[in-house]
């Protein structure tokens, strides 16, 4: 999130589009009844399913999955056509002046650079213009035909209502209302939050759909304003506290990124990290990469990262492509990999196309599975073989589970879907021999350690010279984690303005990022995290929920990431004077002197705004950015891509060009091709999702859950049903070109049938919560059906829009 859940208490407009937090954030959903009931604030939803959400909302929209970059982007160039724009931010704030090289181009869905057998593209064209001063161009009247501005108006023009409903099947009456009422919070006075979640992220053109949400609240000034934002709603208690400390397979903590094998010189390392400002007075604050990148490897390898080794660069691998789930999984389906750790992970359920993960797993030596229950994957060759040929008594992979605590029986921090990390306490002691986590980890890793330094190894050094001052070698205590994480003092650091000062005495704990050094005297295991436990102590622990101000800002409450800021971009909240575009709802403000106010400021704290330092400190131009530039992997501006699977068989917006039907960009396995279905034989879209009585695969175990929500079904709609010949209650088969599940089926008149196109097109709703181990009906998979194809950046699986056929079971 931008922003955090109780600022969404100030918002004027609410639009959740992507997401369902009704029902999977049913506890952060409450500040939504808070805004409507105290603020008059109204609530929009737009999902192919009236949801529980929709129920409560004052405009529900249906959309077919998959198509919300039209809807969007139709959006967009409705805003710019009616000038519904906060144009003194986006003049100030955004890149909409900056110049677009002239070799940059966008023809019939391609940009320039296209390499259709590497599926991917030279993006060198993809970047501003730039002046003999090294500075960006700028034509701050937005009338340079090559100016960001014409270009964003002239990409988005071919979106108009009619493509919207073409496309999307949304009705255009309902479309034009909901884009009227958005467009109203152009105004500084008023804000729409976006709540948005899985229905977005989980595509194939996934990122795009996110970043033209954002694009859309940049235009009405609403990212770093109470109220506003874009707000991504996390999904289990930890995963924001996940890609924080790194733990995608491309990440180093604090969103730090792994070298790429290219890498092998540390300073160029460095230097492509710690960009220069791109317009004259910015800060672009990654130039202090080098600082969190050193405290980072001295909390990782203490006394042996030296400024010699160039403080162990040489123990961290070089990636020669990333190594995400899909990618891991392909591997082991080719036979590549030998053993795989399970860590509270249940694949064979989770990942697309469980024909494929059966036959995976079974290619195994071994399989260590580290979880409180028995997961359908730790048992998965007792089903092998219902999508395929796998025989399960020919399965030789040796599985070995060791049972884990739950987050319920550990202390430790939790960090939420607003960044705040929360200390929390045991409620209970684990049953029989579960150990925790963190436990295990530490186990296996000083019996690793002892394995290298008596057999020694192929590279021994990252591992025998990994800082471990532990207490307790084989069972570090959380607190100890969290100290290193937030990060401590490793000599007496001198005051830089006057070295006979000592700052911060040597062993002492930081106060916060600011003061992190790049020639080894700090160490920081996380640069955002530094400061959660200080030199006063965790206050990720604190329980102070007074709000002096009364919008929401209990800076005293636990701890947020970035020094505990509440409010990302906040600086963006004021005019370029300094002045709030909204005293009622000030966060921060410059007096004069220094910049302050409800919230922790996110700028230099002394910068006088007659200096014109941008609010986007962390990109080198200090604006935001409409052109992404080389950011993302199919191009600057968000364009629509059909699903893999899709419905229609083309792309009504870039017709004549078959290479950008579905994403060009997106990595696909030459198998996963092949098991792609089409619409003639699988007609109707599905979309799977979760329903409040489960949590994922877990609660399928525990009694209560399971005669609330018994066993699989499958909502479709009355025209639907009466095709098929299926009542509600009866049952049904349901076959993708993957696999097949049979399930009941809930005869909705929350699911519509959408005319797409000038035909119509059914969806099938399918909750993802049953399997076969568990006291809930045995039954199948939800992700028998789902393709294998990855989101063009970030990998995430295309869950949300399939193909399939229906048939009375
Ligand atoms: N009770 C409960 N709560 C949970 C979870 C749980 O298992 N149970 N899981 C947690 C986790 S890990 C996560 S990630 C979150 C997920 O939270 P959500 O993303 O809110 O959950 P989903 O139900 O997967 O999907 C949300 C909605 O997206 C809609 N949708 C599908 N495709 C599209 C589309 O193309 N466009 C639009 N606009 N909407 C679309 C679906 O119809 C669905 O209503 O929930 C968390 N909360
Ligand atoms: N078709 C389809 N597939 C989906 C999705 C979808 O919307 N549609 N959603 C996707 C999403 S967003 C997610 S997050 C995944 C969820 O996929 P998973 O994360 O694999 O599923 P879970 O059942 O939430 O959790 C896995 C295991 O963690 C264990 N566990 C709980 N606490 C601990 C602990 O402290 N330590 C350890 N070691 N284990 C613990 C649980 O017992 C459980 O077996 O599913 C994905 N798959
Ligand atoms: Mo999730």
């Amino acid at each position: 999130m931008t922003n955090h859940w109780v600022d969404i208490k100030n918002a004027d407009l609410v639009l959740i589009m992507g997401g369902n937090a009704a029902e999977a954030h049913p506890c952060g959903f409450k500040w939504v009844t808070e805004a409507k009931a105290h603020n008059k604030a109204k609530l929009i939803v737009v999902d192919p399913r009236f949801t529980r959400s929709a129920s409560v909302a004052d405009v529900y929209a249906p959309i077919r999955p998959g198509t919300d970059i039209v809807f969007l982007g139709g959006l967009i160039a409705y805003l710019l056509a009616n000038d519904k724009i906060q144009r003194e931010y986006v003049v100030n704030y955004t890149d909409l002046s900056f110049i677009v090289k002239d070799a940059f181009t966008f023809e019939q869905g391609l940009y320039s650079g296209y390499n259709a057998d590497k599926r991917s593209y030279d993006k060198s064209s993809w970047d501003y213009e730039l002046g003999d001063d090294g500075y960006v161009r700028t034509d701050p009247t937005l009338a340079d035909p090559r100016c960001v501005y014409s270009l964003l108006k002239q990409h988005y023009a071919r979106y108009t209502p009619d493509m919207v409903e073409r496309v999307c099947g949304t009705p255009k009456d309902k479309v034009l209302h909901i884009w009227e009422l958005i467009a109203s919070t152009a105004v500084p006075t008023r804000a729409m939050t976006i709540m948005y979640a899985l229905g977005w992220t989980q595509h194939s053109i996934g990122s795009q759909m996110i970043r033209t949400g954002a694009m859309v609240q940049l235009l009405l000034g609403n990212i770093g304003i109470a109220g506003g934002g874009m707000n991504a709603l996390r999904g289990h208690s930890n995963i924001q506290g996940l890609t924080d400390l790194g733990l995608m397979s491309n990440l180093l903590p604090g969103y730090m990124t792994l070298p790429n094998e290219a890498e092998q010189d540390y300073d160029k390392y460095i230097a492509a990290r710690a960009q220069k400002p791109l317009r004259p007075n910015q800060l672009s604050y990654w130039q202090n990469y080098g600082k969190f990148f050193v405290s980072f490897m001295k909390a990782w390898w203490g006394d042996a990262a030296t400024a010699e080794n160039h403080w162990g660069y040489d123990y961290l691998p070089k990636l020669d492509k990333p190594y995400d789930m899909l990618q891991t999984f392909e591997l082991m389906s080719q036979g590549k990999v030998n053993g795989y750790i399970c860590q509270g992970f249940n694949p064979l359920a989770a990942a697309p196309n469980k024909a494929k993960m059966d036959a995976s797993l079974a290619k195994l030596k071994f399989l260590v599975i580290m979880d409180p229950l028995a997961t359908e994957t730790s048992e998965f060759w007792r089903n092998a073989g219902v999508h395929n040929d796998v025989d399960p008594a020919k399965i030789q992979t040796e599985v070995f589970r060791l049972p884990t605590t739950c987050f319920a029986e550990e202390d430790g921090s939790l960090t939420n879907s607003s960044r705040w990390l929360q200390w929390h306490w045991k409620g209970a002691n684990p049953p029989g021999e579960a150990r925790s986590d963190l436990e295990i980890m530490a186990g296996l890793f000083t019996r690793l350690r002892k394995a290298y330094r008596e057999e020694g190894g192929a590279f021994p050094d990252p591992i025998l010279n990994l800082a471990w001052k532990y207490a307790h070698a084989d069972s570090p205590a959380p607190e100890e984690l969290a100290r290193e994480y937030s990060g401590s003092a490793l000599k007496d650091l001198a005051d830089p303005k006057d070295s006979t000062k000592v700052v911060r005495k040597a062993g002492e704990q930081l106060a916060g990022f600011a003061e992190l050094r790049d020639d080894g005297s700090t160490s920081s295991g996380c640069w955002i995290f530094c400061g959660a436990w200080g030199p006063t102590g965790n206050l990720m622990a604190r329980r102070d929920s007074s709000d002096p101000t009364g919008i929401g800002q209990t800076i005293n409450w636990a701890w947020s990431w970035p020094a505990n800021r509440r409010v990302l971009y906040n600086r963006a909240s004021c005019d370029p004077s300094g002045k709030p575009f909204n005293p009622e709802r000030k966060l921060v403000g410059w007096n004069g002197s220094a910049w302050g106010g409800a919230d922790i400021p996110d700028f230099k704290a002394d910068e006088n705004p007659a200096g014109g330092m941008g609010p986007f400190i962390m990109n080198p131009e200090g604006v935001a950015r409409f052109f992404a530039r080389g950011a993302m992997a199919e191009g600057p501006f968000p364009e629509h891509y059909e699903p893999f699977e899709t419905p229609l068989g083309r792309n009504l917006l870039n017709p004549d060009q078959p290479q950008a039907i579905s994403n060009p960009a997106a990595r696909v396995f030459k198998d996963d091709r092949e098991a792609f279905g089409k619409a003639e034989q699988f007609p109707h879209v599905a979309t799977t999702y979760r329903l409040t009585e489960h949590f994922h695969y877990w609660t399928k175990h525990v009694r209560l859950n399971a005669i609330l929500q018994p066993e699989q079904f499958v909502e479709i709609g009355e025209a639907l049903a009466k095709e098929v010949g299926v009542e509600n209650g009866g049952r049904v088969k349901v076959s993708s070109n993957r696999g097949h599940i049979v399930a009941v089926a809930m005869v909705t008149k929350r699911i519509k049938a959408l005319t797409i196109d000038g035909r119509t097109v059914h969806t099938v709703g399918i909750p993802i919560h049953w399997g076969f181990t568990g006291v809930a009906k045995a039954g199948f998979l939800a992700n028998s059906l789902t393709p294998v194809v990855g989101d063009g950046n970030s990998q995430t699986p295309e869950f949300k829009s399939f193909l399939v056929k229906v048939e009375k079971a």
